[in-house]
């Protein structure tokens, strides 16, 4: 099994890249860093495998000097190229692009003119007043740097879910496949799939002869960077982003006990215990025992354990103490919904646009993750930055698209993600907009001047009968920018009036509507939502698990979320929601 080292190398990439950017090379050769970054951290096949085999060039976008860079740094362990690019420019001020507002040019200025080599010296150059004197900056300026600095500070130490989740799983496989291993589990807030992982929890059952075989493999994995603590029970190492791993090893007869206890949520585990006291019992991460005489009652696996609490099975995702004990003990708990469940992707990319793959390498992919129809939503001409389409171009697509379609058997809706501009207008002139079978709209400009209007774009742009789905509904970037300032309830309000979908981004770094506004999207205003990837590449077709994490974190069952219903269905949907609003404009 190959260790995949392909997220490494993608980091690599991107490290020079955005050094080469801040030292100000010329834009092709750090986009050619930055576009192999991207296409290897999608990449399917292992790139050491690639790398052993003389394939590398085969990834598109890696010509011979690249090729060479990958191989020099597989092989040695370091990049002599980023060595030297970080003699120039500390690693650190990569993080200052982090905080909203501040690029490559701004970053190489407070490099240059005040010596900010990384966050801690520039909000010291704020509080000295040494920034607000550069030219073109203030104290507003200084303000929205400094609320940013806080914003990057809270999120670093948590890791994103995208990146956690893989290398878990990876972890989980070394392990699986040990003779010694009979069980082992990823639990603790990765089990839950929250948005963000403080550590990565892993449960392995053995006997007792066992366990140390299995520290001693974990230990010494490929992944492992660090040793923090080698024990006959719990080992803890720190791999790839500094992420921690714990590893608890217990015997059979307690798994259930202790994959339940190190799942959490503490709070969920607060409450099964008092029902377990109620009860005259006792539980914790050995088992569920008997006070009066300390016999166990339960421990091998969960079902027994909720049970002998008088409680069906409760998913991990709901374990957070929302109400989740008292729905169990009502058999009120919902049938959450499964990827399974999911029939179409309502919102992606072609390379038509800024996707990096093509349209019929999308909808191979799409029919092999089980889909029965997608919809292509490249980026209106608005959009500059992302290459987006005019209308010529998208009726150059629509015959493209309905070749394929015909070709492939594979039904294919022809959309748009438009952009909502300042005054909540679209990409093209209301008429235009009916040359699309399905609109999506979203804010992707002009967020600086957003406070307070967020909501009147989002509103004006759900009036006109032309949108279907409100992307991104929050703008939030996870540990990057905070979302627009945004009334929820009045947003929740605006599209149940006008019957619009909103999303639930699956992009590991949105994750948007988040668990929490989704449940209330769902159970306040009855909204129906789409979970979609917002796929760049085929790849980023398979995000659409933590779209799922986050609607069963938010209650969903199959039947809120739209893109579970078969094409018709769907087409329905869309054409009664645009009668209906034609009728009421
Ligand atoms: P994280 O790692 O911050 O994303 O969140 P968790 O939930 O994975 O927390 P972690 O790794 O500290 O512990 C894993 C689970 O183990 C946690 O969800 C509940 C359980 N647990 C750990 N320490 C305690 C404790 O001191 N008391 C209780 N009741 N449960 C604990
Ligand atoms: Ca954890
Ligand atoms: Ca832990």
């Amino acid at each position: 099994m190959g260790a995949m080292r392909n997220a490494e190398v993608a980091q690599l990439l991107n490290r020079i890249a955005r050094l080469m950017e801040i030292k100000g090379e010329n834009r092709f050769k750090f986009q050619a860093f930055a576009d192999a970054s991207r296409r290897i951290d999608n990449w399917p096949e292992p790139i050491e495998g690639l790398h052993a085999e003389g394939r590398l060039r085969e990834i598109p976008g890696v010509g011979t000097s690249l090729a060479r860079y990958i191989s020099e740094y597989l092989e040695g362990g370091h990049s002599p190229l980023l060595e030297e690019l970080t003699t120039q420019f500390p690693l650190a001020l990569l993080d200052l692009e982090e905080i909203p507002g501040v690029g490559p040019k701004l970053a190489v200025v407070l490099f240059h003119e005040l010596g900010v080599r990384d966050l801690d010296s520039l909000e010291q150059a704020i509080s000295d007043g040494r920034l607000q004197r550069l030219p073109r900056l203030g104290e507003k300026s200084a303000r929205h740097i400094l609320q940013g600095i806080k914003t990057v500070r809270q999120h670093s130490g948590r890791i994103s879910l995208g990146i956690a989740r893989p290398l878990a799983e990876s972890i989980l496989a070394h392990l699986q496949v040990l003779p010694a291993v009979q069980k082992a589990e990823i639990c603790g807030s990765l089990r839950r799939w929250k948005e963000t992982i403080g550590d990565i929890d892993v449960l392995v059952a053995t006997d007792p002869k066992g366990a140390e075989e299995v520290m001693e493999i974990f230990t010494h994995l490929p992944e492992v960077r660090q040793v923090l603590l080698c024990g006959p029970t719990k080992s803890s190492v720190r791999v790839l982003h500094d992420l921690q791993v714990d590893l608890r090893v217990v015997p059979h007869r307690c798994f259930g006990a202790a994959l339940q206890y190190f799942t959490g949520s503490q709070a969920h585990n607060v409450r099964l215990r008092e029902l377990a006291i109620r009860a005259g019992l006792k539980l914790n991460e050995y088992g569920l025992f008997r006070l009066l005489d300390d016999q166990s009652i339960a421990g091998e696996n969960e079902e027994e354990v909720y049970a002998a609490l008088g409680l069906p099975w409760i998913p991990p995702e709901l374990r957070e103490d929302q109400g989740e004990v008292e729905a169990a003990q009502a058999e009120r708990l919902p049938k959450l919904i499964e990827q399974a469940d999911l029939v179409s992707d309502l919102h992606l990319h072609s390379d038509w646009s800024d996707g990096l793959d093509t349209a019929r390498s999308m909808v191979e992919k799409a029919r092999s993750m089980g889909y029965q129809y997608l919809a292509f939503t490249d980026h209106g001409e608005v959009l500059e930055v992302a290459h987006g389409l005019s209308l010529e171009r998208f009726r150059a697509q629509r015959t493209a698209l309905e070749a394929l379609s015909q070709e492939t058997s594979f039904p294919i809706l022809c959309g748009v993600e438009a952009n909502v501009l300042a005054n909540g207008s679209l990409d093209f002139p209301s008429a235009e907009m009916d040359a699309f079978d399905w609109v999506v709209a979203g804010i992707h400009t002009g967020l600086a001047s957003s406070g307070g209007t967020a909501n009147d774009r989002l509103a004006e742009a759900m009036t006109g009968s032309k949108v279907d789905l409100i992307s991104h509904p929050s703008g939030r970037l996870i540990g990057e920018r905070e979302p627009y300032a945004l009334d929820r309830a009045e947003l929740f309000q605006a599209a149940s009036l006008t019957r619009t979908a909103l999303e639930i981004n699956s992009h590991p770094k949105r994750l948007d509507l988040r668990d929490i506004d989704a449940r209330q999207a769902k159970e306040a205003y009855h909204l129906p939502l789409a979970i979609c990837s917002d796929a760049h590449s085929t790849g980023e077709l398979d995000h659409v698990r933590y779209g799922v994490a986050v609607a069963r974190r938010a209650w969903l069952t199959k039947d809120d979320v739209l893109n579970t219903r078969p094409l018709e269905a769907l087409q329905d949907w869309v054409a009664r929601r645009r009668r209906a609003r034609e009728a009421a404009s």
